[in-house]
């Protein structure tokens, strides 16, 4: 038996690895199901899923009223492009501009195109209202960013592997470290920046959260040098830290501010770019767009998938339980936990152990007994669990993570 359904998995990934590019390294688990706070691999083993979808999950997978709003809207009308209107643009368009707050939006569909979009707004408020010299538009963006994998996006990443083989890159461009006011201030002063592009909270840097006051300073120090201050919320945003948006901690309303991710609770791919008129109006017909970005699926999702966030109060439980979590795992005491740190619930630990592979073998012990994480970077883990997760389920969880830490003992 045991034989059998190890020969299942490893089937799966056998095709895959024949058919599909690998340009991913993932945990050896094959699932087919999932429901709330849980996932089931093909052999029927259920797994608590502390990564959501790199956070696209917030709700819980398959929530059962985005997914009915996904199929009463599928069997409907699913795609009008933009050549002509369709019913839902204007109620979508009204109902996520008064929930952040902002003049306009402009519908795209994954993550780093919407970043694209806030970049290519940046550049034309740029010319049109600061007078930036043609051609000279610059945005300040930071170390160990995470925007996505475009070149143009990947042009200002620090990351090498992603930009090995990759080049020529994109100019116009200066990065700065992370967290760093006074780096920040050296560059304003440049009459042809036009945006400063940050993540309020790093993810793929490993979660890193800045100081408290620094992403208040920065707008402030944005606003007198005439900068725009772009957020990317992408993975942050939508109640993943305790807020609806990570900038909410130290009341700043981004002048671009991006989404992604969770917008669609993870079943399609929508994101969305907010800013006031003064920005958005800048681009006119024909300069900007995308076949599917605003399609009427979309827009009835991401409306209930907002919705669910505020009727299900995931705020509230995200700064509860990732505040019992974090406590929980600290009180582990374990020697080979360094750091738990994070906000909400989007969390890390860094191991500390004289195997490199310790966190990727503790991620393996993990799945074994239940609980599925990645490892990043090496020696950090991300622990981002559905908003929806209850203290009975973190207490399962923080057993399964002490049981599996001794495998590194
Ligand atoms: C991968 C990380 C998460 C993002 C922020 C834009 C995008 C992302 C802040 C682009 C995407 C992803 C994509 C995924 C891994 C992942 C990730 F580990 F890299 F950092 F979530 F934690 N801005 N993040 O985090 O959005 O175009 O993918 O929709 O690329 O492997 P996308």
């Amino acid at each position: 038996m045991q034989t059998l359904q190890h020969t299942l998995t490893e089937q799966y990934i056998e095709r895959e690895e024949m058919y599909n590019a690998h340009n991913y390294h993932p945990l050896p688990v094959v699932l087919d199901k999932g429901n709330g706070v849980y996932v089931w691999d093909v052999e029927g083993k259920r797994y608590f899923d502390f990564l959501s979808g790199y956070s696209a999950i917030n709700q819980g997978h398959c929530h059962p009223k985005i997914v009915g709003a996904l199929i009463e809207q599928a069997q409907k009308l699913t795609l009008t492009s933009r050549a002509f209107h369709s019913e839902l643009l204007g109620e979508y368009a009204k109902y996520v501009t008064s929930y952040f707050g902002y003049d306009k939006v402009l519908p795209m569909n994954t993550g780093v195109e919407a970043v694209e979009t806030a970049l290519k707004l940046a550049r034309k408020w740029g010319y049109l209202n600061k007078k930036v010299e043609e051609n000279k538009a610059t945005i300040i963006v930071c170390s160990q960013n995470f925007h996505g994998r475009t070149i143009n996006v990947i042009s200002f990443s620090s990351d090498q592997s992603s930009r090995i083989g990759f080049g020529p890159f994109v100019p116009g461009y200066v990065t700065i470290d992370y967290n760093d006011i006074e780096a920040l201030k050296t560059v304003l002063n440049d009459k042809n920046v036009c945006g400063f592009l940050v993540e309020p909270i790093q993810g793929e840097a490993g979660v890193v959260v800045p100081d408290v006051g620094y992403l208040k300073a920065c707008y402030d120090l944005c606003k007198a040098s005439n900068v725009l201050f772009i957020a990317d919320e992408i993975q942050t945003g939508l109640a993943r830290t305790g807020k609806m948006l990570a900038c909410d901690h130290e009341d700043v309303k981004p002048d671009i501010l991006i989404l992604g991710k969770a917008l669609s609770g993870g079943t399609i791919p929508v994101s969305a770019v907010l800013c006031n008129d003064e920005i958005m109006m800048n681009i006119k017909p024909g300069e900007h767009g995308s076949t599917y970005g605003g399609n009427p699926l979309a827009c009835r999702v991401a409306m209930v998938a907002l919705q669910v966030l505020k009727d299900e109060n995931m705020c509230e439980n995200a700064t509860t339980m990732g505040g019992y979590f974090r406590d929980q795992l600290s009180d582990l005491n374990s020697s080979h936990i360094s750091v738990v740190r994070g906000k909400g619930l989007l969390n890390a630990i860094e191991i500390k152990h004289s195997d490199g592979n310790a966190a990727w073998n503790l991620c393996i012990e993990m799945m074994h007994n239940g609980l599925l994480a990645k490892p990043t970077h090496g020696d950090k883990i991300r622990f981002a669990p559905p908003l929806i997760i209850t203290k009975d389920e973190i207490d399962e969880c923080i057993r399964i993570i002490a049981d599996s830490l001794t495998i590194l003992d």
